[in-house]
């Protein structure tokens, strides 16, 4: 081996690095906010008796994708220049059960003081032409390295399960038909998103109604029970009133 092909190694290596300790990143922004949204999806379990959070996915784009959308963007092929520019590297979808639950999760994720959200997309209200659905985040979040602070942007997209699996069919056959889907089928497509949307704010109406139902005789039955992860203990009676008169 020449000592120009050894140099060019040595060169390749450190770039390698460079660009693994860049991914990694991205992936330690990503636990950073699954952790906040297990505590979250906890927290509301506790206050409202259900949870709101039916999945949790989570991807990082590869590196040929991430090539791909430099050159349709026309950025400079550096790192600083990606991680300004392309903002959904990170990438979680949470899936929920009722539409109120994703503008609740995404308001509780907002009101977080280290997290910033630098963009957001509501096509919950305002939905593509093509029918498609859902509430996107972009948010900066910081992550602790050893020799500072970097703060990297993660995507963050919340749906209902039928926006869900509505997305995940169109996805299909876009990709089927390399992006020349039929008149017929994107007409259908459309249908079957409204049908999504009028199934979804059903089913809110329906969540509602027995939300109301909850009755004072429940509120009673759970006084004694205390739930800690998934754990139901006792509360003793005496402690309970004990407590409530150092507040009166
Ligand atoms: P992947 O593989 O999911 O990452 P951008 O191109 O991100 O700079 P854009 O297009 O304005 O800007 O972003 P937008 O509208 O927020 O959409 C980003 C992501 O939302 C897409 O990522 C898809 O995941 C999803 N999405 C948006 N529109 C549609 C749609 O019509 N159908 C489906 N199935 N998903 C959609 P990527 O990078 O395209 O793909």
């Amino acid at each position: 081996m020449s000592s120009n092909q050894a140099l060019d190694l040595k060169l390749l290596k450190k770039f390698k690095n460079e660009l693994t300790r860049f991914m990694m990143l991205y992936q330690f922004g990503i636990d950073e906010l699954n952790t906040k949204i297990d505590i979250l999806k906890q927290e509301f379990q506790y206050i409202h008796n259900y949870s709101p959070i039916e999945h949790v996915k989570s991807r990082i784009k590869s590196p040929e994708s991430i090539l791909k959308k430099v050159q349709r963007k026309n950025l400079d092929l550096s790192l600083p220049s990606i991680k300004e520019n392309i903002k959904d590297i990170a990438g979680i979808r949470i899936t929920c059960s009722f539409i109120s639950d994703i503008f609740e999760i995404s308001r509780m994720l907002e009101n977080q003081s280290d997290i910033e959200v630098v963009e957001k997309k509501d096509y919950i209200n305002h939905p593509k032409p093509n029918g498609y659905q859902s509430l996107h985040l972009i948010v900066k979040i910081p992550v602790f390295m050893s020799n500072g602070i970097e703060n990297v942007y993660v995507e963050v997209q919340i749906r209902t399960i039928g926006m869900d699996f509505w997305a995940s069919l169109e996805h299909k056959i876009y990709y089927k038909f390399d992006n020349e889907v039929p008149a017929y089928l994107s007409k259908e497509l459309k249908n079957a998103a409204d049908t999504v949307a009028m199934l979804d704010k059903k089913m809110e109406v329906l969540h509602e109604e027995i939300r109301k139902l909850d009755s004072d005789d429940d509120i009673e039955n759970e006084l004694n029970l205390l739930n800690a992860s998934g754990q139901k203990l006792n509360i003793p009676m005496a402690l309970l009133e004990s407590l409530s008169k150092d507040k009166e």
